[in-house]
């Protein structure tokens, strides 16, 4: 689908139509999910690693009502200190367009709007999940991957969620969970969840065969690539689950709800960890982008 609401820069445009590696990167962790000044040097990082790796990122934002499909560098700048910036689901996209409005989009929308511009691979941190408690909130990312076909990277859902219960609901739906390296999902944070996963893939080439036969097997959805965060900035889990469970109760505490509880919970662990969760969050991005850059040069040279 194309129409006069979807901007894609001319590079994308072109490296979709010759078959050379593209990689999607969300914007909801710019302007929500990290703090500044470090959301316009992590955005303008990611774009470099991927363009250092042989591929071409296409950030994905809504700027005044236009979904854009790759953003300028003034563009980005835009986004990443503009204030009221919407963070947009898949439920938000017409009434961001209708009234002209600024929005970020997490890996639910941005997956939809890459596969507007036909690509196949988003990279990002941590996708949103089964939140723990008894409230049934359940991200928007969950129910997209079952419907968009593309890969994911990611370095899991992020620990503030009920991971197993995450990937219950993955199993449930038919997501295939594959582990980048390792045979345990990572919790984002730090490198173990002690959740054996039943799917590994040493290198982006075997990323890139199982991708291929999930198609060719006619399957329809997405698939998850979890890649740990690199050993030199993961934390601990039991150091994170102190302040994650501190944060959770924060959160309660203040009756935060919906969409505002993962911004919440980020900042909040960050504080209780004395920054060190904004390092390994910004580590981990910068590294799953780079793996996703080599998955996506792998799928084209292959394909
Ligand atoms: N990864 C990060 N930081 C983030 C996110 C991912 O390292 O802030 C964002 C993504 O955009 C993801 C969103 O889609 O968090 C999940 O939000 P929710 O739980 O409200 O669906
Ligand atoms: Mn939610």
């Amino acid at each position: 689908m194309k129409n006069v609401y979807v901007d894609v820069l001319d590079e994308i445009k072109d490296a979709i139509a010759e078959n050379q590696p593209v990689v999607a990167l969300e914007s909801t962790v710019i302007a929500h999910g990290l703090p500044r000044p470090y959301n316009l040097d992590t955005a303008q990082r990611l774009q470099d690693i991927v363009r250092s790796n042989d591929a071409i990122p296409a950030t994905i934002a809504i700027l005044d009502g236009i979904v854009k499909i790759g953003l300028t560098n003034d563009e980005l700048e835009q986004l990443a200190n503009a204030d009221n910036v919407i963070k947009v689901s898949r439920r938000d996209f017409a009434n961001v367009v209708t009234n002209k409005l600024t929005g970020a989009t997490t890996v639910a929308s941005t997956m939809i709007a890459a596969s507007w511009a036909g690509i196949n691979i988003i990279a990002t941190g941590g996708i949103g999940g089964v939140h723990r408690g008894s409230d049934l909130d359940v991200s928007a990312d969950l129910p997209e991957i079952t419907r968009t076909s593309m890969i994911v990277v990611c370095s899991g859902a992020k620990a503030i969620l009920d991971l197993p219960a995450t990937l219950e609901w993955l199993e449930t739906y038919g997501v295939p969970v594959v582990g980048y390296g390792v045979d345990e999902l990572p919790a984002f944070y730090s490198q173990s969840s002690g959740i054996l996963l039943d799917i590994k893939a040493d290198n982006a080439l075997e990323v890139a065969e199982l991708w291929k036969n999930h198609n060719e097997l006619g399957m329809s959805g997405g698939m998850l690539v979890t890649v740990p965060p690199p050993s030199k900035e993961a934390l601990s889990s039991t150091e994170i689950e102190i302040a994650i469970t501190s944060a959770i109760d924060d959160a309660v505490k203040h009756n935060v709800k919906g969409k505002h509880i993962t911004p919440y919970l980020l900042e909040k662990v960050k504080k209780f960890t004395k920054g060190d969760s904004l390092k390994v969050n910004m580590a981990l991005l910068e590294n799953n982008a780079y793996i996703a850059a080599l998955i996506s040069k792998s799928i084209s040279d292959t394909g």
